[in-house]
This record gives structure tokens, sequence and C-alpha cells, in this order.
């Protein structure tokens, strides 16, 4: 039987596939594994049936068989570890690549939720002009290690791998804002992912999501 995940049924990013769902149906489409969708409302997530299956009221989950999971790093890492495709065989390679999901997790992925939430929450606070600034650089800070580190090379470490599906994910929220146009190997790295066939698959899938909605 396939996994069932669950989407926002409208999605407020307008099907750019920013929500977390992306990154879990480009793990899938990387492995080869087909895979169902459930749409859930904002307030179907917030009502029992959903609150089982995720305690803190979000998507995506992952349902296979009598499992229940949230969270995308414990998603993305059992995909990976169930198929082939996503974690190398060599034990401490595989471990790297797992600490690269975490690093995208930990330390890269917080200061963007920060200026996400410094341009869309805060928005409208008489202090928000002069935080923006600061919120900024600290993604700058990120970035410039993290391009420090990629230098030419085409993934993280080796062959494509989930710490780099987990870190484009997390780079493309960035987008909009131009700083990842300020790190050309880094918005190399994310087009490069992005061109990926199973990306553009998880891609198309959620904006259909979208198009289906916007048209009924
Ligand atoms: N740490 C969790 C994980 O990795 O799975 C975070 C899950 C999460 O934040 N889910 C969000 C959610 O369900 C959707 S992805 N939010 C509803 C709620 O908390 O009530 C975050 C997201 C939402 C919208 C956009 N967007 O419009 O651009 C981008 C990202």
């Amino acid at each position: 039987m396939s996994p069932i995940i669950t989407a926002f049924e409208r999605s407020p990013d307008g099907g750019k596939g920013l929500a977390r769902d992306t990154r879990v149906r480009w793990a899938l489409e990387e492995v080869g594994q087909p895979y169902e969708v459930r749409l859930v409302s904002f307030s179907a997530m917030k009502e029992p049936a959903h609150l089982a299956l995720h305690p803190f009221g979000q998507i995506p989950t992952y349902e296979e068989g009598d499992l229940a999971l949230f969270e995308t790093g414990a998603i993305i890492l059992r995909i990976a570890e169930r198929h082939p495709g996503l974690l190398p065989k060599d034990a401490n390679a595989r471990a790297r690549a797992i600490m690269w999901m975490f690093a995208a997790l930990n330390t890269v992925e917080p200061p963007i939720l920060d200026l996400a939430i410094a341009l869309i929450v805060e928005r409208g606070e008489p202090w928000a002009k002069d935080r923006l600034p600061l919120v900024m650089d600290r993604v700058r800070t990120r970035l410039r290690e993290l391009s420090h580190r990629l230098s030419d090379a085409e993934w993280l470490d080796g062959a494509f791998s989930a710490g780099d599906l987990m870190m484009v994910s997390v780079l493309l929220r960035l987008r909009p804002s131009g700083l990842l146009d300020e790190f050309p190997n880094l918005a190399a790295y994310v087009a490069r992912g992005e061109a990926r066939p199973a990306y553009e698959r998880a891609f198309a899938a959620q904006r259909a999501v979208f198009t289906a909605s916007s048209a009924g």
C-alpha cells in the first residue's frame, strides 16, 4: 500500500512549493515510491482526527501501514532508510548525509524562518524596520558559511543525498528575498536541486492542488 501524506487544501504560498509537503513529495519521487495525498483545511488540522497524527496541528504527516510520523526530518529519514537512493551505503558517508539533514533543519532553517516571520508577521510593528536588517544579516552569516563549505562542489558531500534534498528545500524559501543571489554558488546549488526530475514532479504535484482549488 502506498504511504499517505497530508498537505494544505489551499496553500498560502499559491502553489510555489514552499509548504513542507513539497520536500516529502520530493523524497518520495527521488526513490520512486508512489504516494497518496490527503488534503486538509486549516480548521481540520486543529481537529482531533488530525491532532492524533500531528500533535501540533500541522502538515505534513506521513502514514505507512500502522506507522504515523510527523516532522519532515523524521519522515524523510524514514523514506531514505527504507529505499535506496537518498543515503550512501558507506556507514560514515551515511552519517554525514544525516548530519547535513540536521544542519539544514537546526542550523540553517531557523534564521530563515525568523526572516519569514519578520517579513510577514511583524511587518506592521513599529520596530519592524529596525529589526529586519539584523535578521537578514543572521541569514547572510549562515549563507556565507555554507557557501564557503560548498565551494564549487556539486553537492554537500559527494553524491546527491537526503542532506542536499533538505538543504535545498530550506534554501528555496529565501528566493523571494534576493539573499540567495548574493551567493552565486548557493543559487546554482539550489537551481541544480530544482532541476532534478524528481523535484520537478514533486513541484508539479503540489502546484496541481493549487490549480485545482483555484478552478473550483
Ligand atoms: N518542523 C515541522 C516539519 O518540518 O514538519 C514544521 C511543520 C510546519 O511548519 N508546517 C506548516 C503548517 O502546518 C506548513 S509548512 N502550518 C500551519 C500551522 O502551524 O497552523 C510552513 C509553510 C507554510 C506556508 C508557507 N508559505 O505560504 O509560503 C511556507 C511554509
